[in-house]
């Protein structure tokens, strides 16, 4: 096992690693930035080493400074926890030459899923079903319009580098195709310096279903069931839970053994999510995610399964702690991302909380990386805390819901709180009725 583990992030997900070190009985180092020496991850850290400026790109993605804050101070592992370095296959391949372990999967698995031909190819081959359409990436434009026709109208571009939506252009019928590859085509270029194209069937209305696993490395897998991450806004999740309210036992088992087949295929190692979209009753893949998630907390909270402590000891070359059948599924859970931004616009709103007060009790969990008086500072994610509320039964969970969001306090700034208000007495959302659209929809009429 490690001893000394560097937390290459800040905010709540530093804090949240820190407290599977702690447990493991390992000791911690933070790296920050100069615009965050008052900062919770750094009080909370055993050790802790500036790595540069407030601009990310010179600190927190500052792999050589990194590197240094390792040998400094003896740590023997990186956690890079989600954004930042964590699927930087460059970063995972330096570690290890430096004789420094990457919390997470091989280089190579970072690397093939990074691109997102090579992770479709990948996932058919291993037996998972994809989205219909083009066979690896368009040739040409005569190639795409060709494309196109044979999947047939409406078709959705997308760029190999892409993820998270950028870089995706639809075409609903062959009068655009030829301006949805050129401007698909630009954007990829422009955003990632490759220009690769592929092309895929629109899906009109799916939802977001999400499969948790866990590989050991050595052809052992299991799952930890699925999420519904269908309410989000321009990409951005806001509201994830577990399980979804739109399988049954039989749907989740059928695509949980899917996944696992195919990720001991792979050989997968460490915590890994891949993503569907869900329509009609079918799962397409999308993508999947070589990193631990934003809302890994709610398959915590229904498996009861501390996944970051999964994550270093399997880093560290110890076998899964749990079999398949050891998972089970125990009630609801959701969790709201609570971002410091206007709850209508979401324009950013850093600054001073002048009065924080969290809500408690049973099933309760708040994941944060703020307190009273600390400043915000307006050069990183929004993102500055969670909220996850467990309960036997979704109703439970929405009841003990509305309560939290009435009892947490964030003053001094505006947060998503008063959103998640909204949502939590909404008819759909009681009723788990919801797609990827529905949030864009309910903020355009309401
Ligand atoms: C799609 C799609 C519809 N049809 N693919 C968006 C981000 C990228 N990861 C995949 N995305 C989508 N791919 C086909 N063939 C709709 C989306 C999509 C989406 C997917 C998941 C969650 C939210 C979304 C919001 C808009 C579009």
């Amino acid at each position: 096992m490690f001893s000394k583990i560097l937390i290459a992030n800040r905010g709540e997900i530093a804090l949240r690693i820190m407290r599977a070190c702690k447990e493991l009985g390992i000791s911690t180092v933070a790296i920050h930035s100069t615009a965050d020496s008052d900062a919770m991850h750094v009080k909370l850290a055993d050790e802790s080493v500036c790595v540069g400026p407030p601009a990310a790109a010179e600190s927190y993605l500052n792999i050589p400074q990194i590197l240094a804050a390792c040998e400094i101070t003896g740590a023997d592992a990186v956690h890079p926890g989600y954004g930042f370095l964590s699927e930087n296959a460059r970063f995972a391949e330096i570690l290890q030459a430096h004789g420094v372990a990457f919390i997470g999967p091989t280089a190579e698995h970072i690397s093939v899923m990074g691109d997102k031909i090579e992770a479709k190819k990948t996932a058919e081959r291993l037996g998972i079903p994809v989205v219909p359409g083009s066979d690896g990436a368009v040739l040409n434009d005569n190639d795409g319009r060709r494309i196109a026709r044979e999947i047939g109208y409406p078709v959705l571009v997308k760029a190999a580098a892409g993820g998270g939506g950028r870089g995706m252009k639809v075409a609903r019928s062959a009068d655009e195709i030829d301006d949805a590859l050129a401007t698909a085509r630009a954007e990829a270029l422009a955003a990632f310096g490759n220009d690769a194209l592929y092309i895929e069937k629109y899906l009109g209305e799916p939802r977001h279903i999400e499969v948790q696993v866990l590989g050991d490395g050595k052809g052992g897998a299991i799952h930890l069931g699925e999420r519904d991450c269908s309410l989000q806004r321009r990409h951005q999740k806001i509201w994830e839970e577990a399980p979804s309210p739109a399988l049954n036992a039989q749907q989740r088992a059928r695509i949980g053994d899917v996944v696992v087949k195919a990720m001991q295929g792979l050989g997968y190692a460490g915590a890994g999510t891949v993503e569907f979209l869900y329509e009609n009753g079918e799962f397409y893949f999308i993508e999947m995610n070589t990193r631990l998630q934003v809302e890994h907390p709610v398959t915590e909270m229904v498996t009861g399964i501390d996944l970051v402590n999964e994550q270093i000891r399997i880093a560290s070359g110890s076998p899964l702690t749990f079999a398949q059948e050891d998972i089970t599924l125990e009630g609801c859970a959701i969790e709201c991302r609570i971002n410091a931004e206007n709850p209508r616009t979401f324009m950013p709103s850093p600054g001073k909380i002048s009065y924080y007060h969290p809500p408690g009790g049973l099933g309760v969990r708040v994941d944060s990386g703020v307190y009273q008086g600390y400043v915000i500072p307006p050069y990183y994610d929004s993102l500055i805390g969670k909220l996850i509320v467990h309960g036997r039964s979704r109703v439970e969970t929405m009841m003990r819901l509305r309560r939290c969001l009435d009892e947490f306090v964030v003053d001094g700034i505006q947060t998503t709180i008063p959103l998640f208000r909204e949502l939590v007495d909404n008819q759909d959302i009681a009723n788990g009725m919801y797609s990827i659209r529905w949030l864009e929809d309910f903020l355009a009429t309401a």
